[in-house]
């Protein structure tokens, strides 16, 4: 069956096969001043992880899913990424979600899947959730996950170009 933690698990190592030996000359490149670099797309994913890390434990201490959001590119900007090396961006995203695939295990199913009807994943999830529709911490485990997918792939995206 289908787990967050699994799904998790699948996505590190297929950060660690593919973006371990990136250059740093590829890593940093930008094809103009408005448009994030792959260093800066992991920045952006190491502060989702840091930010979800606290949602992943606060949701299992309440009954609700409701949680303060970010401004992301100011998060981005504000820590100038571009300066740090590829691959210590690399160490630290795995490392954060190392831990997180652990949390999402150590998450009791019964938590996991109890039904929330007070959230704000109409806000803050990667694929929104209506109000009115109550949802779980599971949902919101695996949505962390698509969210990671879908910046690997610009990641990816980016790499080709930058090689072109
Ligand atoms: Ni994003």
């Amino acid at each position: 069956m289908k787990s967050p933690e699994k799904e998790l698990l699948s996505v590190i190592r297929e950060v660690e096969q593919t973006l371990a030996r990136v250059s740093e000359e590829s890593a940093s490149w930008k094809s103009d001043p408005n448009t994030w670099s792959a260093k800066e797309i992991i920045g952006h994913l190491i502060d989702s992880a840091s930010i979800n890390h606290g949602r992943f434990v606060r949701g299992q201490l309440s009954d609700n899913l409701v949680f303060e959001g970010y401004q992301q590119d100011d998060w981005v900007s504000t820590q100038c990424y571009q300066e740090r090396s590829f691959a210590e961006l690399i160490s630290l995203w795995l490392k954060l979600n190392y831990h997180l695939s652990h949390v999402f295990a150590r998450t009791p199913i019964s938590v996991r899947q109890a039904q929330r009807s007070q959230h704000n994943l109409h806000e803050i999830a990667w694929h929104l959730v209506p109000p009115d529709e109550s949802t779980t911490l599971e949902y919101f485990m695996f949505d962390y996950v698509e969210h990671v997918k879908h910046h690997l792939a610009q990641i990816h995206q980016r790499l080709s170009t930058a090689a072109k």
